[in-house]
């Protein structure tokens, strides 16, 4: 519980072994809830995850959107956190996010992690990506994105009820961020997190993800 509400961590996971058992490591003992949402790993990600007291919920359909929705469907909390469990998103940051939340107003708030402080963490090639897909989800939203790409968002459950969520790819990540800034009753904000290089192997395929990523986009603001 924080400030009297209970508070679930989702964290989609495609073989994050290593980093899963650090990010549970570091998790605050208020979060009343952990799900890890295992995307049929061929690693120890499941067990690792229950050893550190993380609740597994199993995706056998491989997608980050799958995962994410079918983590989300499980969760219980007043207010969901979610995060990757490659390590690269702040565990330390999840009270200032909630402190931030409950005062901002809206109920979806996302890390960005631009202006980037920690060059290293992220490749030149993401770098750019990222860049490109934020100014075209900008330009196309008629509103400043940060980073369209970030996979730390806070928000309100009772949001998701209000959202139409159809990916089941990484486009997943700017689509929830385009439902919360189209829907007034749910409003959208970014707030700046600090980002580290990944622990464990990459799965992002950047070509084939930011084109899907950028067709989605327009998808999404022409067709919805
Ligand atoms: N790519 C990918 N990630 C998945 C999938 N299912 C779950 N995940 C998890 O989703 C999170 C985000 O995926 P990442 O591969 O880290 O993508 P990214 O953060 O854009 O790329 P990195 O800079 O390599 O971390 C991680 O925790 C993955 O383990 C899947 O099917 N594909
Ligand atoms: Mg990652």
């Amino acid at each position: 519980m924080y400030s009297g509400k209970m508070i679930t961590v989702v964290i989609p996971c495609l073989n994050e072994e290593k980093g899963i058992k650090k990010v549970l490591a570091r998790m605050p003992r208020f979060v009343d809830e952990i799900i890890v949402v295992d995307n049929n790993s061929t690693d120890r990600t499941a067990q690792v995850a229950k050893q550190m007291g993380a609740r597994v919920v199993y995706e056998k359909i491989r997608g980050y959107g799958r995962a994410y929705k079918t983590g989300l469907m499980n969760a219980r909390g007043d207010i969901i956190i979610t995060l990757d469990g490659d390590q690269s998103y702040p565990v330390d940051g999840i009270s200032y996010l909630l402190e931030v939340l409950l005062r901002s107003g809206v109920q979806f708030l996302s890390g960005s992690r631009f202006p980037l402080q920690n060059r290293q963490a992220m490749s030149f090639k993401h770098y750019v990506g990222n860049k490109v897909l934020s100014l075209v989800m900008s330009v196309l939203f008629f509103r400043w994105i940060w980073d369209s790409q970030s996979g730390m968002w806070i928000f309100y459950r009772e949001a998701l009820s209000r959202m139409r969520l159809d990916s089941d790819t990484m486009a997943f990540s700017e689509e929830i961020k385009i439902e919360a800034l189209i829907n007034r009753d749910i409003g959208f904000k970014e707030i700046y997190i600090d980002y580290t290089s990944r622990v464990g192997e990459i799965k992002l395929q950047p070509w084939r993800d930011g084109w899907r990523n950028l067709l989605y986009l327009f998808k999404k603001r022409f067709v919805h």
